[in-house]
């Protein structure tokens, strides 16, 4: 029996096996565990006799397992030593690092460039009443200029999501009249416009209102300037544009020349070598009115410029779509 238990160990390569080959000789119901349990039946003289041997059989059997054991422990811990080895000359992995969304970027940017103006940001709402979004601002209901905005409705058919973060204006200026005032505000508009390279459907714009008395065009036209040399760098080309919005008279569009093909023409410039960033103008006196300011006394400017255009021109980016699409690499790329 011995003999036959210690060849089967040998045989035994794997812990699994010796568990089994426990169970066949020393385990409850194992060979050697009979022959002990057995001794019972035998004759009185042959007890002591067979219970010797059998005892040494089962000592011997135990110590050889336990040899067996270690044996197929360390063999073990060898092949997945093989596997699993540690390369110390590897060289490390750089942990990815956040960074700020180039619209956040942009955004932060123009914050700091007009907080050093002397103006201060202003929390408007995204949600709007056909009241703040068109008609305080001098688009009368059923007025075509509405049409340059297409507007997201909601059931409610006083509430539309702002489609430019002018309607802030009046909240401004109504909490404020009549102190002058100096604000920017920065904010999520919606307009339900077919998406292309330079419009997106959702994008941010930062609007900028100064009331105060004797506030001419040349203090707009001063602080443009100077926001778009300190954005851009003193050498870019800037030019003013005669425009149209209800809520200002006169009224300026700006561009700046377009990075993306050196001002030779391209689907973000429309094939101009101009990219239009804002709106602005001097406010008009029904909206000075609708503030809680007299037109007779005070004057004021204003402005409304897109942030994605911003980074759009700073960073190279070559279409608005990549903006909301949450693709890291996107992100890793311009940030
Ligand atoms: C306006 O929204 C006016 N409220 C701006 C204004 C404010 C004028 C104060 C006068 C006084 P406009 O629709 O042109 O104007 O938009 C202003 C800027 O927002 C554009 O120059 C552009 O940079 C950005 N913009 C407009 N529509 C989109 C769009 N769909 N996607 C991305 N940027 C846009």
């Amino acid at each position: 029996l011995q003999e036959k238990a210690l060849a089967e160990l040998a045989q035994a390569s794997t812990t699994e096996e010796t568990r089994a080959w426990y169970g066949e000789y020393l385990g409850r119901k194992g060979q050697v565990t009979a022959l002990l349990s057995g001794l019972g039946q035998l004759p009185r003289e042959e007890r002591p006799v067979v219970g010797k041997a059998a005892n040494q059989v089962k000592m011997a059997l135990e110590a050889a397992l336990q040899q067996r054991q270690e044996a197929i422990a360390l063999a073990e811990m060898e092949r997945a030593l093989e596997h699993e080895h540690v390369d110390v000359t590897v060289p490390g992995r750089r942990p990815v690092v956040g960074k700020y969304h180039p619209t956040t970027a942009a955004l932060r940017e123009i914050v700091d460039i007009f907080v050093q103006m002397g103006f201060q940001v202003y929390d408007a709402r995204e949600v709007e009443t056909d009241a703040y979004n068109f008609e305080l601002l001098n688009f009368p209901p059923g007025h075509p200029a509405r049409e340059m905005q297409d507007t997201f409705f909601t059931t409610n058919p006083d509430v539309i999501l702002r489609t430019h973060t002018s309607p802030g204006q009046i909240h401004a200026m109504r909490e404020y009249a009549p102190e002058p005032i100096r604000v920017i505000l920065p904010g999520k508009c919606y307009r339900n416009e077919d998406v292309t390279a330079r419009s997106e459907m959702m994008f941010y714009q930062v609007e900028g209102l100064a009331i105060g008395k004797n506030i001419t065009f040349s203090d707009l036209k001063g602080v443009l300037l100077n926001f778009a040399n300190q954005m851009y760098g003193e050498g870019r080309r800037i030019r003013f544009r005669k425009s149209y919005f209800p809520f200002t008279e006169p009224s300026v569009e700006v561009d700046v020349d377009c990075i993306l093909c050196g001002a030779q023409g391209c689907r973000m410039c429309k094939y101009t070598g101009w990219l239009e960033i804002l709106g602005a103008g001097m406010v008009h006196p029904v909206v000075l009115r609708n503030g809680g300011y007299d037109p007779a006394v005070f004057s004021g400017f204003a402005f409304g410029m897109g942030i994605e255009r911003q980074a759009i021109l700073k960073r190279g980016i070559d279409d608005i779509r990549y903006f909301y699409e949450n693709d890291v690499r996107f992100l890793e790329r311009v940030a």
